[in-house]
């Protein structure tokens, strides 16, 4: 069967603007330029050339261009009044913007959207600065042409299974959340252990030829290379989550892998090296302070005192792991030799808006911040919110409240550091008490230790004025301290070939967030590859969101990067 593309490549120009003319309603000139550029590598070429068109077109044009659009609607399953409120909407939208509403009727997975999720859209995009409004509404234009062109390259098949095991995947969710449609999986509660053995069964289905939960949940799967005694590739990413979090955190890391492994059994294809896909049990720090457990445990750095840890009710992590089944004992044997291995690699969401902004469905990263964090405790004096007079207070939240302002202003002096005050409680308060004592965490970051540490030691500096100005007494436990991760040269040309070959544009890139990656950094060569966020990239969120078709991306550059290392006999 002839390949579409090189038809389109092969047309005549007539003929090849007339397949392409419906993807810009009433814009021919859109297609027109994009196939100026023929013949195009891929269909994400393709896709990319048609957005740098706009992209390149004047403020006037892409302003037409949106103007020329048909009117949106209808709802699909609108009610009289669903329809009522969509006209007063879109009337406010055009008053307010100059253009009528755009939306892709379909959502990340190409499915059609109902009618509330279209509404919510619009009357969330009332409230953007109109250029972001434009930039958003040639977005959509963009993911509009996009899903327009499935129906003749095909379907992102890949893409749309990983889609789905996230969707399944987010099924389990721990009780409180669960029930309010939230999604939170933390560490070794029934919600976690039941995404473990899903996990575990998905594996075996995809053709791994070993599988197993480990000593402290990480679910592991392994397949095996076309040679005995050959070295290992280690990829995956994290499965539990933060507190109403998105789908695709850490799972977006597993399920690629899953899908390359069930790509090349399903083909009957044995590469050179094993394959380790691990679903990394904790990385979040949630139920207890420790954090990226699940990759720490391979590199040694699994911290004994760490079991006596309590969660929120008093359950230690002893106790948790005890009554999950894992031995404890079997911990210290985890840690991975690093003679065995060619190094780590790991796919994620970007949980920002770069790639989103720049129009661009993949990043590589360059290095992943280093990150401390620390629990802190102010104690004050808890007295009488009416007859304690402002300069006699010994007011803990008010102290907190002054750092976290520094802490701000610290950290946005650097430019390219970032200081979170995440966590802030007043214990027992009262609305008519003085606080006593306030609780609340510190997450300082920067693309470099030393900017990191200096930004640290500045901050803790700033506390312990502030409590000597106040007549305070504090604790502070540092919790967490990650080094900055540079990702290795040789792994990172690995991830921007496999994102050249498929046609798109490199882009390369520091990740703010920790990743799973940052530790086996310690004890191998690892490089990231970012996958795009939609909503503006935003995470930690159950708005995160990515497309199939992003995803699909992901997994080729996947496929593509494990055939090119089975080929290089350098490795
Ligand atoms: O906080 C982080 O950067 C990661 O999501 N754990
Ligand atoms: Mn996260
Ligand atoms: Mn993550």
């Amino acid at each position: 069967m002839a390949d579409p593309l090189d038809d389109l490549n092969a047309a005549p120009a007539a003929q090849a603007q007339a397949q392409l003319a419906d993807l810009y309603p009433h814009a021919p000139w859109v297609a027109e330029q994009a196939l100026r550029s023929r013949p195009f590598r891929s269909v994400a070429d393709l896709r990319q050339r048609l957005r740098q068109a706009v992209d390149d077109a004047s403020l006037d044009t892409r302003l037409a261009l949106l103007r020329a659009q048909p009117a949106f609607g209808p709802l699909p399953g609108a009610d009289a009044a669903d329809a009522e409120r969509l006209a007063q909407l879109t009337a406010q939208y055009a008053a307010r913007f100059g253009f009528g509403f755009i939306a892709a009727d379909r959502g990340p997975r190409g499915t059609p959207l109902d009618g509330a999720s279209l509404l919510e859209d619009l009357s969330r995009r009332l409230d953007n600065p109109p250029d972001a409004e434009q930039e958003e509404a040639l977005r959509q234009l963009h993911r509009m042409a996009e899903l327009r062109l499935r129906a003749r390259f095909g379907e992102p098949a890949l893409g749309n299974d990983i889609w789905d095991w996230h969707e399944a995947l987010s099924a389990y969710s721990d009780p409180g959340y669960a029930e309010k449609g939230q999604l939170t999986v933390t560490y070794l509660t029934d919600a976690h252990r039941a995404c473990a053995a899903r996990l575990s069964q998905w594996m075996h289905d995809c053709g791994f030829d070993e599988v197993g939960i480990d000593a402290v949940g990480n679910v592991v799967g392994r397949y095996r290379a076309d040679r005995p005694g050959a070295p290992v590739l280690m990829t995956g990413s994290h499965y539990d989550t933060v507190r109403n979090a998105g789908k695709y955190d850490g799972r977006l890391g597993i399920f690629v892998p899953m899908a390359c492994v069930r790509a090349l059994h399903r083909q009957g294809r044995r590469l050179s090296f094993d394959i380790e896909v691990i679903a990394f049990a904790e990385e979040e720090g949630q139920r207890y302070r420790a954090t990226f457990l699940g990759s720490g445990a391979l590199i040694g750095g699994f911290n004994p005192g760490w079991l006596e840890q309590k969660d929120a009710d008093g359950v230690t992590m002893r106790e948790a792991m005890a009554h999950a089944g894992l031995d404890i004992d079997g911990i210290a044997a985890l840690r991975r030799d690093p003679a065995a291995y060619l190094g780590f690699v790991e796919v994620h969401i970007e949980q920002g808006p770069v790639l989103y902004e720049l129009g661009l469905p993949l990043g590589v990263v360059t290095s992943i911040n280093g990150c401390v964090r620390h629990q802190v405790q102010i104690l004050g004096l808890a007295s009488h919110a009416g007859t304690t007079p402002m300069d006699r207070r010994r007011d803990a939240a008010v102290a907190a409240a002054e750092l976290a302002l520094y802490v701000e202003r610290r950290a946005a002096s650097d430019g390219d550091s970032v200081g979170t005050v995440g966590m802030f409680e007043v214990p027992s308060g009262s609305i008519n008490v003085v606080p006593g004592e306030c609780r609340f965490s510190l997450d300082l970051r920067a693309p470099s230790d030393a900017q990191r540490d200096a930004l640290v030691d500045d901050v803790l500096a700033e506390l312990a004025a502030i409590c000597q100005r106040r007549g305070l007494r504090y604790a502070i436990e540092e919790t967490m301290r990650a080094a900055a991760a540079p990702s290795d040269p040789r792994w990172q040309q690995r991830w921007e070939r496999a994102v050249d070959a498929l046609g798109v544009p490199v882009h390369r890139m520091p990740s703010g967030a920790g990743h799973d990656a940052m530790k086996l950094h310690e004890i191998m060569p690892q490089a990231m590859l970012f996958v795009r966020g939609q909503n503006s990239g935003i995470s930690h969120n159950p708005r995160e969101s990515t497309t199939s078709d992003d995803i699909e991306l992901a997994a080729q550059a996947m496929l593509g990067l494990l055939d090119a290392l089975s080929n290089d006999t350098t490795t």
